[in-house]
């Protein structure tokens, strides 16, 4: 069978079980096909996964909406960060020369990045918005390498399923599939609207995923880890979101 009818085969019947005979079912066909996301056992159980196939089924490649620079935000909203501590600061009087970001897991050559040999790869720069799950949001260019040619640069082992991440703040963690993950706009950002990307807003380093919610681009971030299962991750969900009551996919 072709991709594209297995996919409307796949779409239809989920649309359907879940109309007829309730979401479990739906839920089952989706776990056929690899489609369950990590939370779907919580409170949102069968109406996350029901989210999260029908996303995967059809907007895998998507992209999200990209802005003209006109319509940047003039004061786009930095949201409050706990306390950065000594350590950070000390990284920062140093313009963040030692700041490292580890890529490792199921990879084939673990590696560390300084900010300035991210910057020295291909890059990306785009304009996209941000929308916090509280209801505000602001349209930002941002520039960075994508995630993709880092994933490149390691060697992804076939097993693998998810990214996870961590922020220099340790209670700030989120993970992503593999279709975000390669997708063309998750970026690692170094820049904003023309500048360095401010400390306010995730610099030295930041994970913009602009196809999911705020909470999923974590600032700061400093490891990234390659894995075929989130389990032994943060809480057991590999995301302090989803672990706090929030939806592992975020999806807008
Ligand atoms: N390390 C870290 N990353 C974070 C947060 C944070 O407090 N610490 N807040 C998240 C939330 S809830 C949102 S909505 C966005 C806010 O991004 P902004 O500060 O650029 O507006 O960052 C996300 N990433
Ligand atoms: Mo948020």
């Amino acid at each position: 069978m072709s991709g594209m009818s297995r996919r409307k085969l796949i779409t239809a019947g989920l649309a359907t079980v879940a109309g007829a005979s309730g979401l479990a079912v739906a839920a089952k066909l989706a776990a056929h096909y690899g489609l369950i996301p990590p939370d779907a056992g919580t409170l949102y159980g069968a109406g996350e996964t029901l989210t999260y196939a029908a996303q995967r089924l059809l907007g895998r490649h998507a992209l999200a909406r990209e802005f003209a620079p006109s319509q940047i935000s003039t004061y786009p909203f930095a949201n409050a960060v706990d306390r950065l501590g000594d350590q950070f600061q000390r990284l920062q009087q140093g313009a963040f020369a030692d700041w490292r970001l580890a890529v490792d897991g199921m990879v084939a050559r673990p590696a560390l990045f300084s900010p300035a040999e991210l910057k020295s790869f291909p890059s990306r720069t785009q304009i996209t918005e941000i929308a916090c799950e509280e209801g505000w949001s602001y349209i930002a260019e941002w520039k960075g390498v994508p995630l993709s040619h880092l994933m490149d640069l390691v060697g992804v082992l076939p097993q693998v399923r998810y990214v996870f991440y961590r922020s220099f703040q340790s209670d700030w963690y989120e993970s992503i599939d593999m279709a975000d993950a390669l997708h063309p706009q998750t970026l690692v950002t170094y820049g904003m609207n023309g500048g360095e990307l401010p400390v306010g807003f995730g610099g030295p380093l930041r994970l913009r995923v602009p196809r999911q919610l705020g909470y999923k681009s974590v600032k700061y971030i400093t490891r990234l880890t390659l894995t075929d299962s989130l389990k032994s991750f943060g809480h057991g969900m590999g995301s302090a979101a989803a672990e706090g009551g929030y939806a592992w996919y975020a999806g807008i």
